[in-house]
């Protein structure tokens, strides 16, 4: 029997009225709407799709968003110095700088220069930190979403085998870490794997994020499988596609995510919920001392 789809455009329209549903009464509470900053450096084509989706669905909530777009050309410390304002903006919830960088700004330092307490992406170094301790923090978009993904599917991630394909500190080491914290048993593949089949044969919840067309076919998932796919590659024919090859393993697994339309839509919708949250930490406690 062929899989079920996990509509993630269609949950991510959820989760998206859902939040559109909740700003009059932020609004009504704070006196403002939450404020998402956008960081956009350069001309890269894919970074500007992934900006504009990012600027729309903040609008389209209701909510404020302002776009900053710098040369190629501009330099760290000016970089640096915009951030500075924009953490001393009262008026700015979140600022987000849509990676990657050019290569002569270190992307590391601008993402810690960023107020932890704005940062909507989670990849602040005291975020990643508190999700690692299993603090308090804010959850980067994209595990998030994938973690919703797999609550849609009604699938108990109690006690079941989780393999995660790849290792990047954007989803492969998050999206484990939440994983974990579910109760699953986690293996974390990737590259230098042995044999990377017989290892996702074993998987109950396979989550690939490596960035490779096609590299995980039918004969390595398990039957019944939920399959999660976060690859975002364009192939031959200049076609959007996943890391999975979507049309064989949809006859073996017992539920797949699209691409498009699965696991991107959601990072989006995770965004806004992030956006929401900085936005209600940072006036609930101003609240507090006030
Ligand atoms: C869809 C991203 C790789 C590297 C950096 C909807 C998005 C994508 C697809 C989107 C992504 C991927 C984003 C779909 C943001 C997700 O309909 O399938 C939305 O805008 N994304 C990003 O900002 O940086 C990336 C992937």
């Amino acid at each position: 029997m062929a899989a079920q789809i996990i509509d993630g455009k269609a949950i991510a329209a959820f989760v998206r009225e859902d939040i559109k549903t909740q700003v009059p009464g932020l609004r009504e509470k704070y006196g403002r709407v939450p404020c998402l900053c956008v960081i956009i450096v350069g001309e890269n084509p894919a970074s500007k799709v992934y900006v504009r989706n990012k600027v729309k669905a903040t609008e389209e909530a209701g909510m404020e968003s302002r776009l900053l777009a710098l040369p190629e050309s501009v330099s760290e410390e000016e970089l640096l110095a915009l951030i500075g304002k924009l953490n001393a903006d009262d008026g700015v919830d979140g600022i987000l700088v849509q990676l990657p960088l050019p290569k002569h700004i270190d992307e590391d330092k601008v993402i810690d220069a960023i107020s932890v307490d704005k940062d909507v992406d989670g990849f602040h170094v005291l975020n990643v930190g508190s999700l690692q301790l299993g603090r308090h923090c804010i959850v980067p978009c994209t595990p998030k979403g994938i973690m919703c993904l797999l609550t849609s599917t009604g699938v108990p991630l109690n006690g079941c085998n989780a393999v995660v394909v790849g290792r990047s500190n954007i989803v492969g080491k998050p999206v484990a870490k939440l994983l974990l914290d579910a109760n699953a048993t986690v293996t974390v593949a990737h590259s230098r794997t042995a044999d990377l089949g017989a290892v996702t044969r074993r998987a109950d919840v396979l989550v690939v994020a490596v960035g490779r067309e096609s590299l995980i076919t039918a004969d390595m998932v398990k039957p019944g499988a939920v399959v999660i796919d976060v690859g975002m590659n364009r192939n031959a024919e200049g076609k959007l596609c996943g890391d999975v090859d979507f049309e064989g393993v949809k006859e073996v697994a017992g539920w797949i995510t699209p691409v498009p339309g699965g696991v991107g839509p959601m990072t989006i919708a995770m965004l806004l919920k992030n956006t929401a949250e900085c936005f209600e930490n940072r006036l609930g406690n101003c609240n507090d001392i006030i």
